[in-house]
């Protein structure tokens, strides 16, 4: 007996063993539904549970972003006799669970986005939208977080029945990246494509981890980035107005656009914020709950070093927006590509000295070689297609 027994607690414990091996391998491999039904299954129901701590709970979850995307297929050949889309989504499904396969790859993005056409452009098959968002994504060497981004971004917004379309604005050279110029190229570029009535500024290590955060623009700027696990899901400072911002066209267009000025990291989007209120308006922000945004974690990037003329800079923005932003940016579009997932403009920006000038030489030691002078930023740009092969690691803002 005594034997039966133990070979039965044997098999018992092989029999878990087997499933708890399952159960990770098919939580790596993205199956988090179904993992987290079985441990339900498990689990005791919470008795007296309120609607904010279910929402709590529902947020450490989440769900797969492309789960309620697959019945969508295009039912309309004419677009002009569909209705609009419903006031609140009803493929909104809350809290999504973010994680980073290793394994992923942009043509996996691109299947898994059917209705997804040239340039990045998509538009609910079945109803007509009743908003306009283009996204733009300031970037350099950061193909590998573009990549989750695409995966995770596209299906968000289609589970918000928008009419969106994806731009990733490339900052051309090895010159010190400038977020906030990229930003208003972006804006400029956009708007002569399309009449967009909402822009998302969006840094492209952000993924949003819940879909009622609806990206469509607010009467005010909105801050949409509330909530990022970086800084504990709470705001880390009252005034801060990074990672993810939604202006209309209006909007961006009374407090005079971004600021060119601000070379490398910081500061720019405090400057952004102070705009907001020299503009007369003020910053709209989700709740905490929905606000939520994971960030891929990374190293510290070249050519985007602290700018430590930031805290000047700032002190003189009330002095200096009017005439430093949308009125005056100067670049050079070099290519534009529509790509199956987004459209990539890359553009020739300058530096401070000018779009053209060679900025004046750092002072240097007098014995230092000649050649070690800034680097110059006229170097002709790969293609858009090539840079995504050969580019690493590189960020817009942290
Ligand atoms: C702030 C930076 C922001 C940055 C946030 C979060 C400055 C200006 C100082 C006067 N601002 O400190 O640019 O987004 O931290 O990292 O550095």
């Amino acid at each position: 007996m005594a034997t039966w027994l133990q070979s039965k607690w044997r098999y018992l414990f092989m029999l878990l063993g087997v499933q708890l091996v399952v159960m990770a391998l098919l939580s790596r491999e993205g199956y988090h539904k179904r993992v987290s039904y079985f441990i339900r299954i498990f689990r005791k129901p919470e008795s007296g549970t309120s609607v904010t701590s279910s929402v709590h709970t529902r947020n450490h979850t989440g769900s797969d972003v492309y789960a309620n995307l697959s019945g969508l297929a295009k039912a309309h050949s004419s677009v002009e006799d569909l209705p609009y889309c419903p006031k609140t989504s009803p493929l909104i499904g809350g809290p999504i669970h973010v994680t980073f396969p290793s394994g992923l790859t942009i043509k996996e993005v691109e299947r898994k986005n059917p209705l997804v056409v040239r340039g990045g452009r998509y538009r609910p098959p079945n109803c007509e939208a009743r908003h306009r968002t283009a996204i733009i994504i300031p970037h350099r060497h950061r193909e590998h977080h573009l990549k989750f981004l695409l995966y995770y971004l596209h299906p968000f917004l289609q589970r918000q029945q928008l009419n969106y379309g994806i731009y990733v604005i490339h900052q051309a050279g090895n010159y010190t990246f400038n977020r906030a110029k990229l930003m208003n190229v972006g804006f400029r570029e956009a708007m002569r494509e399309e009449d967009w009535d909402c822009l998302f500024f969006h840094d492209v290590d952000l993924i949003p981890e819940d879909d009622r955060n609806t990206y469509i623009c607010d009467s005010n700027p909105k801050h949409a980035a509330i909530a990022m696990d970086k800084f504990g899901y709470k705001l880390p400072y009252k005034m801060y107005f990074g990672g993810v911002s939604a202006l209309a066209p209006l909007h961006y267009l009374k407090m005079n656009g971004f600021p060119n000025n601000y070379w490398g990291w910081g500061g720019e989007d405090d400057d952004i914020g102070v705009r907001v209120s020299l503009g007369g308006m003020f910053i709209s922000r989700p709740s905490l709950n929905v606000g939520r945004y994971k960030m891929i974690k990374h190293k510290l990037d070249k050519g985007n070093d602290v700018n430590p003329r930031r805290f000047n800079m700032l002190a003189k923005t009330r002095q200096t927006w009017k005439q430093d932003g949308m009125n005056t940016v100067e670049y050079e579009v070099l290519s534009r590509a529509y790509l199956p997932l987004y459209t990539n403009i890359s553009v020739h920006i300058g530096t401070e000295a000018g779009l053209y000038a060679t900025p004046t030489p750092v002072k240097k030691p007098a014995n230092a070689p000649a050649k070690e002078i800034v680097e110059s930023p006229a170097k002709p740009p790969a293609k858009p297609h090539e840079e995504q092969q050969t580019q690493k690691g590189q960020p817009t803002k942290h």
